[in-house]
C-alpha cells in the first residue's frame, strides 16, 4: 500500500487525559529521544517528525463529566486532530507512527487510518479491551473505552460527534487480554468481536495465534493493517513503567514477533505505541520500557533478527 520510497510519519501525542496518572504525557518525548527517528531511518525508512504534536490550545475553559466521562470535551477535540494528522500522512503515502500518551488517542489513529483506508483492519495488542461505553465503565476514563467509540456503541453525544462509527465489529482482533471488566466481556460476546487473550497465547503459542487473528480479520491478507500496541500488553517484567500493569503478560519476543509477523504481512498502513509512562517506576525501569518501546517499532517497520 506505500510507495516507496517509505516514508514513516512520527506523530509524538503528548497526552494524558483519557486517563488520571501523570507523566504519560512524556511517553513519546522520551521514545524519540532515545532515537526512534534514527533508528527507523537506519532501518531505510523515510522519516518525517515534525516535533511533537501541542494540544494545550485544545483546552476547553472548563470540561465537566458528562454522564461517567472524565475530560470529555479534550479527549474528544485532541483525538479529532490526531485523526486529522494521522489521515493526512496516511492519505499522502506515510505509514503515521503515533507515539502516546494514553491510549484514548487510538480514537483519532483508526479513525484516521478509516478515512484514508476504509477497509482497513485493526489488530489491538493490550492487556486490556479498551471497549467500555459510557454505561458499563466503572472508572470514566476515556482511554478504556476508545473502541466502543469507533464501533458507535453505546450512547451518543455531540460532544464526540465527528467520530464516524467506521469500525466494524470483525474488523478488530485483539491479543494479550488479561484484565477484562464484566460489562466488557458482555460486549465482546455480544458483539462477537474476537480476541486472544494470555490464555490463548499459552495454549496455541504466539506464532498461531498471529495466524489466527489475522485470518480472522484479513482472512485473504488483503486488507491494510493499523496495529495498535498498548505497552502493557507486555509482561510488567519487560515493560514496567506504564500507569497499568497487569502481571501475566506477552513476554518480550512475544511481543515483537506479533510486530515481525505484521510487518511480515506487507499490510501495515498504520502504528500506534501507547501508555509508556516514564513518571512510573525507577529510571531502570524506564529505560527498559522506553528501549522496548523504541524496539517495538523498529520490528514492525522491519527490523529482524538475521
Ligand atoms: C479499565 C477501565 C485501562 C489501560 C487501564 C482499565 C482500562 N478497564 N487501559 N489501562 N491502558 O478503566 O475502563
Ligand atoms: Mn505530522
Ligand atoms: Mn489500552
Ligand atoms: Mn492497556
Amino acid at each position: 500500500f506505500l510507495p516507496s520510497p517509505k516514508t514513516a510519519a512520527i506523530v509524538g501525542c503528548p497526552f494524558r487525559g483519557g486517563q488520571p496518572k501523570l507523566g504519560v504525557d512524556k511517553g513519546p518525548i522520551h521514545l524519540v529521544e532515545a532515537g526512534l527517528v534514527s533508528q527507523l531511518e537506519e532501518l531505510g525508512w523515510k522519516v518525517q517528525f515534525d516535533g511533537h504534536h501541542q494540544f494545550e490550545s485544545l483546552a476547553a475553559e472548563s470540561d465537566p463529566p458528562i454522564g461517567k466521562l472524565k475530560n470529555p470535551r479534550l479527549v474528544s477535540k485532541v483525538c479529532e486532530s490526531v485523526a486529522q494528522a494521522v489521515g493526512g500522512h496516511a492519505k499522502a503515502g506515510q505509514l503515521p507512527v503515533t507515539l502516546g500518551g494514553d491510549h484514548s488517542l487510538a480514537m483519532g489513529t483508526i479513525s484516521g487510518t478509516l478515512d484514508a483506508y476504509p477497509d482497513a483492519c485493526v489488530v489491538w495488542v493490550d492487556a486490556h479491551a479498551d471497549i467500555n461505553t459510557s454505561e458499563t465503565t466503572d472508572s470514566g476514563n476515556i482511554h478504556g473505552m476508545p473502541v466502543s467509540f469507533l464501533m458507535g456503541l453505546g450512547e451518543k453525544y455531540s460532544e464526540f460527534s465527528w467520530i464516524k462509527p467506521a469500525l466494524r465489529t470483525d474488523r478488530i482482533v485483539y491479543i494479550g487480554l488479561r484484565d477484562i471488566d464484566s460489562g466488557e466481556k458482555r460486549l465482546l460476546r455480544e458483539n462477537g468481536i474476537k480476541a486472544f487473550s494470555m490464555h490463548e497465547v499459552d495454549r496455541y503459542g504466539i506464532g498461531r495465534v498471529v495466524e489466527m487473528a489475522l485470518d480472522h480479520v484479513n482472512p485473504k491478507r488483503d486488507r491494510p493493517v493499523h496495529l495498535s500496541f498498548d505497552v502493557d500488553a507486555l509482561d510488567p517484567s519487560v515493560a514496567p513503567s506504564t500507569g497499568t500493569p497487569v502481571r501475566g503478560g506477552l513476554t518480550f519476543r512475544e511481543g515483537h514477533y506479533i510486530c515481525e509477523a505484521i510487518h511480515e504481512t506487507g499490510l501495515l498502513v498504520a502504528l500506534d505505541l501507547m501508555e509508556v509512562n516514564p513518571s512510573l517506576a525507577d529510571a531502570e525501569s524506564v529505560r527498559q520500557t522506553v528501549a522496548v518501546g523504541c524496539s517495538l517499532v523498529r520490528s514492525a517497520l522491519g527490523e529482524t533478527l538475521l
